[in-house]
């Protein structure tokens, strides 16, 4: 059977706790899209653990971790996350970790390329984590990009790499810093440390499925990043909803059994793009602080506001989730009052909208529609059941599940793994 846990905001809701905690129940957690502009934190046992590219299960010692075909696999970020793990105490993990031939190779050129496309779109950059995640997918759509399939062949690697390079330098000339012999020289590296790793992954989960393995699916950014659902362009460039899933993973639909939303308290973004319950004064200083908003792969501080239940219902209507898992309620601890979006009002017409519509520029004008609702002013973080919150944090609870009509069936009530309810 399988369990999918997605992102419902614009990311860095604590998908990676979640699956850290669902993780002893699975043999196997896969990711399926994106690459290492992911980032999850886990807080483990006292230590925090950062993963990237990596799937989050490798903290469990008992999981087989896969990198989907759906992936953009950067290697030198593959290694030096082995390494770091490895540093802070999690053995074993190389002979745990396996990756899809069929994934495309994201190498330190597209990386470059991404700084560049950043620059030249000016005061209309996207704010990308300049990992090279739009280029990779860029030439994987205009078919010249490498399969880490390919790698192993080292006369036609070579051949594509250098196709790849000349056609981005004919773009850019000098602005291009960039050296091709020297990526080149590296993967004589890669090619022999990857071989152990590289499988056929549409084989892996046949099996896997055919022997009933529980696996366990770690969505990478989230659904308003999606590059067709997403608030585009200002997005990535991965499918990060559940499509994502099924191209990035040879995953059996009989076999899914849950499909998990994760929804922040509140709601951050990390990058440009439009956020219509971004608060720039002190609430959304409170919720920066107090709720450590800063991205786990490139240390941006994450724009903060109150959370926006018409962006969650979206997202439930693109994902379809059987549960939430709501996370981060400490984090609205110290607040009198809490607002929620919960429609967006027309300017021309009046009328209000608790959809969210393709038309961002009509978004742009709408005015938020919020609800306030009664804080709790106490701690939560020393709750262990559902009842032992306080009445107000219950009823925010309440109406979330009422209003996007999915049952929330995990609190996040702090970082640590003990810090979870389950209701
Ligand atoms: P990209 O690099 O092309 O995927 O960037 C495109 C947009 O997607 C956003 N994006 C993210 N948003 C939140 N968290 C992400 N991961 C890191 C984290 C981010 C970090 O977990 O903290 O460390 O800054 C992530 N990755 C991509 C990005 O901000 C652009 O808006
Ligand atoms: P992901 O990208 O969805 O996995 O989320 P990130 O790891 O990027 O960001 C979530 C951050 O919030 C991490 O630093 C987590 O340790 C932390 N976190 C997760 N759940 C909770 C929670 O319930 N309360 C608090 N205070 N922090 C949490
Ligand atoms: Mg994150």
């Amino acid at each position: 059977m399988a369990t999918i846990i997605l992102g419902s905001q614009w990311g860095d809701e604590g998908k990676g706790k979640l699956t850290d905690i669902l993780c002893p129940k699975a043999q196997i957690c896969a990711r399926a899209a994106g690459g290492h502009n992911a980032g999850h934190s886990i807080v483990a046992n006292g230590v925090s653990y950062s993963f990237h590219l990596l799937p989050s299960g490798l903290i469990n010692p008992m999981c087989i971790n896969l990198i989907g075909s759906g992936v953009v696999f950067h290697a030198p970020s593959f290694f030096k996350e082995l390494a770091e793990l490895e540093a802070k105490g999690l053995e074993g993990c190389r002979q745990r970790i396996y990756v899809s031939d069929r994934c495309q190779v994201n190498f330190d050129l597209h990386a470059a390329v991404d700084g560049l496309e950043e620059v030249e779109l000016g005061a209309l950059a996207i704010g990308t984590t300049r990992r090279g995640i739009g280029p990779s997918y860029s030439t994987k759509a205009a078919r010249s990009g490498v399969r880490l399939a390919e790698i192993f062949d080292e006369e036609l690697f070579e051949r594509k790499l250098r196709r790849l390079a000349d056609g981005y330098k004919k773009r850019y000339g000098d602005l291009l810093k960039y050296d091709v012999e020297d990526e080149i020289n590296r993967f004589k590296e890669y090619r022999v440390k990857l071989a152990e790793h590289v499988v056929d992954a549409v084989q892996f989960m046949s099996d896997a499925q055919r022997t009933n393995k529980k696996i366990l699916i770690e969505g990478a950014n989230a659904l308003m990043l999606d590059i067709d659902y997403g608030t585009y362009p200002y997005c990535t460039s991965s499918n990060t909803g559940l499509g994502g899933i099924f191209t990035g993973l040879a995953i059996d639909y009989r076999k899914i059994d849950n499909v998990i939303g994760v929804v922040k308290a509140y709601t951050t973004r990390v990058g440009e793009g439009i956020f219509k319950t971004e608060d720039l004064g002190e609430v959304g200083t409170q919720l920066q602080e107090v709720g450590r908003e800063w991205g786990v792969s490139t240390g941006r501080k994450r724009r903060c506001g109150w959370l926006d239940l018409v962006v969650v219902k979206y997202s439930t209507a693109v994902n379809n989730y059987t549960a939430l898992n709501l996370t981060k309620l400490d984090v609205l601890d110290g607040f009198e009052k809490i607002k929620v979006a919960v429609a967006y009002k027309n300017p021309d017409t009046g009328e209000e909208m608790d959809f969210f519509p393709a038309d961002l520029g009509l978004l742009e004008r709408c005015e938020v529609v919020y609800k306030e609702l009664d804080g709790w002013n106490k701690p939560t973080t020393a709750a262990k059941s559902y009842y032992d919150l306080p009445k107000q944090a219950r009823a925010y609870i309440e109406f979330i599940e009422e209003f996007v009509g999915v049952k929330i069936a995990w609190i996040g009530t702090g970082p640590s793994r003990d810090d979870m309810i389950t209701k």
